[in-house]
């Protein structure tokens, strides 16, 4: 089974994770941030992924630092669970509509960090989560991960749709990248490292 389970708690939050990339049950978040919870709610749901996230963080300040070490913690974690990487697919591109909206993800696990992020959200907040926070939590995913991400809103209108649309389109990329490919044999890579 490939998981993890990471504790982490520093001065501004206190987070415990755990994921597992080979079962879909349990996925039960709870961070104190409903529209974060309810977008890593879809991300695990996407990637068919278990998933459990309970977060204390310094929400009387704002919701800056839950997210961003939330992002953090699940890159490390599903980086630990990834092991050595072999036999997997490496690569994942995922479109995904909401309404008028459409995003897309594209998605390497190569072990290098990188974040293109290409969208605006009109609407500052949704509930007590703030819509810039999307990019910073891709940012620490990315860079906990390892991995390079491409994310884009192709064209769409309501706030709500275009995050979720991101958060749907990464489950489902990663999904595709974690996967395990019989015709691979050893890991994806002709440098033979990942
Ligand atoms: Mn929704």
């Amino acid at each position: 089974m490939r998981q993890a389970e990471i504790k982490r708690k520093t001065q501004e939050t206190d987070i415990e994770l755990a994921v597992n990339l080979d079962q879909q049950e349990p996925v039960a978040i709870e961070t104190g941030v409903g529209f974060f919870d309810h977008m890593l709610t879809l991300f695990a749901r996407h990637s068919r992924i278990s998933l459990t996230v309970k977060a204390e963080g310094d929400l009387w300040v704002d919701s800056h630092h839950t997210v961003e070490d939330v992002g953090i913690v699940l890159g490390q974690a599903l980086r630990q669970a990834l092991g050595d990487k072999a036999g997997i697919n490496r690569y994942g591109t995922s479109f995904v509509p909401m309404d008028e909206t459409l995003g897309m993800a594209s998605l390497d696990l190569s072990g290098r960090s990188y974040l293109v992020f290409e969208a605006d959200f009109d609407n500052p907040k949704l509930g007590n989560f703030d819509t810039e926070l999307v990019e910073e939590f891709f940012q620490a995913l990315a860079f906990n991960l390892q991995m390079n991400l491409h994310l884009k809103i192709l064209h769409g209108k309501n706030s709500h749709h275009k995050a979720e649309s991101l958060f749907k389109a990464t489950g489902r990329a990663l999904r595709e990248a974690i996967t395990i490919n019989p015709e691979i044999h050893g890991v994806n890579s002709t440098k033979g490292l990942l």
